[in-house]
């Protein structure tokens, strides 16, 4: 357990009254990434700008990390790591922790109902936004979607909390809270916002009306990479602490949050602890999500069939950094609508932040949930160039690798265990298809993922076709090689 007092003096803790702060956030989704980003950045604010916003964090499904968190008198630790230097610090901004589960979820809906609860943020993955990833829209078959609209006053799906709670608060004449998304999408703000509103119009159009009238919902652009803890990084940051913090977290240095300046209850003033406040979030939003996460897509499902367990193992590969860098630069980087970034040091930063052989970033742990990531982070640029007739060889390659790798069998021939939410019907394609373009057209043919438009066109039919049955011959390694050799 973190035990503050026996830390090593280099470890900064909170330094300001923590009794000050009042519960004017509720968090959704005390994952890794919050607690490495968002949560430090409102400590920093605390600590040299006397910030009282203090935050509530909720766990809705796993209950474990809510519990080591109470167990630690709310503190954990951040510890940024790079090759040459490390730094710790403890976060003393959450003064409240609730677990659906256990607490129940009337204690949830309750917290965010209170007075002073002014944003309602949220880091869920994709797929806790119960939509279609090609569409954005509600998907209103999801089974918790399905639970809601039985049991609106119990909900269990993120959109069903948020929504019983804006109920409450009309209700009780409170102020409306902005609702803010963290999770990599493009238009988060938006899709949040859609998916809320959709599932309130199944319910009550008046209470749809009010959250489109009254409401906010600004979209943000995060960047950190945080990778999920394994036991080899637990025991090296004990070693560090001198105790085992379980709710602690390692990540890189580097920091980035933009956010929509749109608050309809107030906010922190997070610019003063390194956040941007801008006024349209989504061409940084699209240009992250298409070089960086295009490019750790790219990396996880062909590092993986290569046999490179983390990021900075892919980038120990010539051919691999080279192949992942000409991704953002010749096919990500002209899809994007202009504006002042170089986009060429853009490229060269993130190479070097996937260099850091510190953070131990599983290829595995990125390749998870495709159906969710693929649509934002390879098909609208695929579409692009299929428009302009522009040339899209890694990222066919890339659609490739994570048909390859839903295939569910390495390389070695040993099993994949696929995490994904379609799994199943990934799984179904599979075993009713033959490797090659039967397999190929089947697997374009989900429509959650590929819309309606992808599997009809016969150039990306084609190529991607090409690929798969390259990576079947030759191997992932040797694919990206001659790729790169001819590009
Ligand atoms: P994590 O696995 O540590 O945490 C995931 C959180 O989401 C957990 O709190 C879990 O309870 C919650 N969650 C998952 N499915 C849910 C559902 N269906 N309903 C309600 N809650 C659900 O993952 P991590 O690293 O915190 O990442 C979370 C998200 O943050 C990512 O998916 C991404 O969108 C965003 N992000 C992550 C970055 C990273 O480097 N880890 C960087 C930038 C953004
Ligand atoms: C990664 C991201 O897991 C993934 O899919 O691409 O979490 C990535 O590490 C972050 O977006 C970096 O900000």
């Amino acid at each position: 357990m973190l035990v503050v007092e026996q830390l090593p003096p280099d470890v900064r803790l909170p330094d300001y009254d923590r009794c000050r702060l009042r519960t004017r956030m509720v968090h959704i989704g005390f994952g890794a990434f919050h607690r490495a980003h968002q949560a430090l950045c409102s400590d920093k604010l605390a600590s040299d700008h006397g910030s009282d916003w203090g935050y509530c964090e909720v766990n809705l499904n796993s209950g474990e990390l809510i519990a080591v968190l109470r167990a630690q008198s709310l503190l954990y630790t951040v510890t940024e790591m790079a090759d040459d230097s490390l730094s710790t610090r403890v976060i003393g901004v959450v003064n409240a922790a609730l677990h659906g589960q256990s607490d129940g979820i009337e204690a949830v809906i309750e917290a965010m109902s209170q007075p002073d609860v002014a944003i309602v943020s949220m880091t869920v993955t994709e797929k806790g936004y119960c939509h279609h990833p090609a569409s954005g829209e509600l998907n209103l078959q999801h089974p918790s979607i399905q639970h809601d609209l039985a049991h609106p006053d119990a909900p269990q799906s993120v959109p069903g909390v948020i929504l019983a709670a804006i109920k409450r608060r009309q209700q009780r004449g409170l102020a409306p809270f902005s609702v803010m998304s963290c999770d990599n999408m493009p238009g988060n703000g938006h899709v949040t916002r859609q998916v809320i509103v959709q599932l309130a119009r199944q319910q009550d159009s008046a209470l749809a009306e009010y959250i489109t009238r009254h409401l906010s919902f600004p979209s943000t652009m995060v960047d950190r990479i945080v990778p999920a803890m394994t036991p080899e990084t637990l025991a090296t940051l004990s070693d560090k602490l001198g105790c085992r913090d379980e709710a602690g977290v390692v990540c890189e240095p580097f920091f980035q949050w933009v956010i929509e300046d749109n608050f309809v209850s107030g906010r922190p003033a997070w610019e003063n602890a390194g956040a941007e406040l801008v006024d349209d979030v989504l061409p940084f939003e699209e240009m992250k999500l298409r070089m960086l996460n295009g490019s750790h897509s790219f990396l996880a499902y062909l590092g993986y069939l290569g046999g490179y367990q983390h990021i900075s193992d892919c980038m120990a590969d010539d051919h691999y950094l080279i192949a992942a860098r000409q991704l953002m630069l010749a096919e990500q980087a002209p899809t994007l609508r202009t504006h002042d970034v170089d986009l060429t040091a853009y490229a060269d930063s993130l190479i070097a932040r996937y260099q850091n052989r510190a953070i131990r970033h599983r290829t595995y742990q990125i390749a998870t949930d495709g159906s969710q990531k693929l649509p934002q982070r390879w098909l609208d640029s695929i579409r692009w160039h299929l428009k302009n007739g522009s040339r899209f060889d890694l990222l066919a390659l890339g659609v490739a690798g994570w048909m390859r790798y839903v295939g569910g069998v390495d390389e070695q021939g040993a099993t994949i265990v696929i995490n994904d939410p379609l799994k199943d019907e990934l799984a179904r394609c599979v075993a009713a298809t033959a490797e090659g373009a039967e397999r190929v057209t089947a697997l374009l043919s989900i429509r959650a993922i590929f819309g309606d438009d992808l599997a009809a066109q016969p150039q990306l039919v084609a190529r991607v076709t090409d690929f798969l049955q390259q990576l079947q011959t030759l191997g992932a390694r040797e694919t990206v090689k001659q790729l790169m050799a001819h590009y």
